[in-house]
């Protein structure tokens, strides 16, 4: 008989709760719950060492670091971005009042095209807001070197790219600045949380100040920020869940691998590989339904999934660009997305997570298969 529990697309990694509880009495004795207390500095320091970035800022969420980057370099007038991501990367050049650019992306890889940016630059230009989709690392390289020839900044969403590695380097020191989301359905998380990833102590110190409603000391405001700042007992809860963050993608690792194994040989479906070079952090696992060959269509096997518990999503459908604070843009057009229309059409996000047995992976397996 077929079990009625579900399989969610992510669960939640969550630490110990004994262990919780200790840090959580300390919090209680010292009295001091948020605005940089000691959990909040201890976890900015062990970010710094695990991520391999010089420098943190933690934040509430992974939107705020968006807008709040946006605001620290001052960018204005139109921003080149990717419509395949979650809504908040664009969201976040709308509250800055900037316009969004869509550039179609790269089919292999889902991110941004950088043969097609060049085309996009108008005098307008003044940032690139790329997204490192599902954990791929986009090509920075290519990217840096347009934004230099324009002279132009480039703001990574790296949400999904906690961890991820290229030749040994973070991902995570391209570019001006990244933003990282701790949501719950993230590799790491803090509940709700991000931060934001800078190159120096002067900006570190700025981002400080926009968090915390542009306060620099106890009288003066150097700028109209906002808040954002991460409380104490969502620090503590990451310092822990940090601990256990390489066992959890060790875990996720083992899925992709069967996954790949199990649906090399399925017709019709298609996936991602593991790219050279790169240190993946297997944040999510996204499946790709030619319907012709397959014999049926993504929506199809995406509801049949769902009657037997199988809880995949579409991530990333519908487009950015086809909501309707965005569809009139003149970048919004199909035309100039066919690649992004053709992989939000096409894709569903296979459950992953560090709690999927391999039960249930058969399961899901089966599903398809
Ligand atoms: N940039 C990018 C590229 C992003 O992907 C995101 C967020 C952001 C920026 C913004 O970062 P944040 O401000 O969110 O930190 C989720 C997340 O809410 C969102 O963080 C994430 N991206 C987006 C891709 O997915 P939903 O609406 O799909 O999540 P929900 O509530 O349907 O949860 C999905 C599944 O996860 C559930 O079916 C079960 C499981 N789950 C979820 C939660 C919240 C649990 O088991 N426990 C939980 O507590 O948006």
């Amino acid at each position: 008989m077929e079990s009625n529990e579900l399989i969610t697309v992510t669960s939640p990694l969550l630490p110990d709760l004994a262990e919780l509880n200790v840090l959580l009495e300390d919090i209680w004795n010292r009295k001091w719950i948020t605005n940089s207390g000691y959990y909040h500095k201890e976890l900015e320091k062990a970010l710094c060492e695990y991520l391999k970035v010089p420098y943190i800022s933690l934040f509430t969420n992974g939107t705020l670091p968006l807008i709040t980057s946006l605001q620290a370099l001052r960018i204005t007038g139109e921003v080149i971005t990717t419509p395949y991501s979650f809504v908040a990367t664009t969201h976040s050049l709308w509250w800055n009042g900037i316009k969004p650019v869509f550039v179609d992306i790269d089919p292999q890889t889902g991110n941004i095209d950088p043969d097609k940016i060049e085309a996009a630059i108008t005098l307008k230009t003044t940032a690139i807001m790329p997204v490192h989709v599902y954990g791929k690392p986009c090509d920075t390289k290519r990217i840096q070197e347009i934004a230099d020839k324009y002279g132009l900044k480039v703001i990574y969403d790296a949400a999904h790219a906690f961890g991820v590695e290229v030749g040994g380097e973070s991902i995570l020191n391209a570019g001006d600045m990244s933003t990282l989301s701790f949501h719950a359905t993230k590799v790491f998380n803090t509940i709700e949380g991000g931060a934001l990833v800078m190159h120096d102590e002067q900006t570190k110190k700025r981002i400080d100040y926009l968090k915390n409603f542009g306060f620099a000391g106890e009288t003066e405001v150097v700028a109209p920020g906002i808040n954002s700042k991460m409380d104490e007992v969502r620090s503590a809860y990451g310092l822990l869940n940090l601990k256990q963050t390489d066992k959890a993608i060790e875990a996720r690792r083992h899925v992709a691998v069967r996954y790949r194994e199990a649906l090399r040989e399925v017709d019709g479906i298609t996936f991602m590989d593991d790219m050279p070079g790169v240190k993946h952090n297997y944040s999510y696992f996204p499946i790709f339904v030619d319907a012709e060959r397959y014999g049926m269509t993504r929506d199809e096997l995406y509801f049949k999934m769902r009657e037997h518990n199988v809880l995949g999503r579409r991530y990333f459908y519908p487009l950015i660009s086809t909501f309707s604070t965005y569809r009139g843009l003149e970048s919004a057009t199909p035309e100039n997305l066919p690649n992004a229309h053709r992989m939000a059409d096409s894709v569903i996000c296979l459950p992953m997570h560090h709690a999927l047995s391999d039960e249930d992976i058969e399961k899901v397996l089966e599903q398809i298969k």
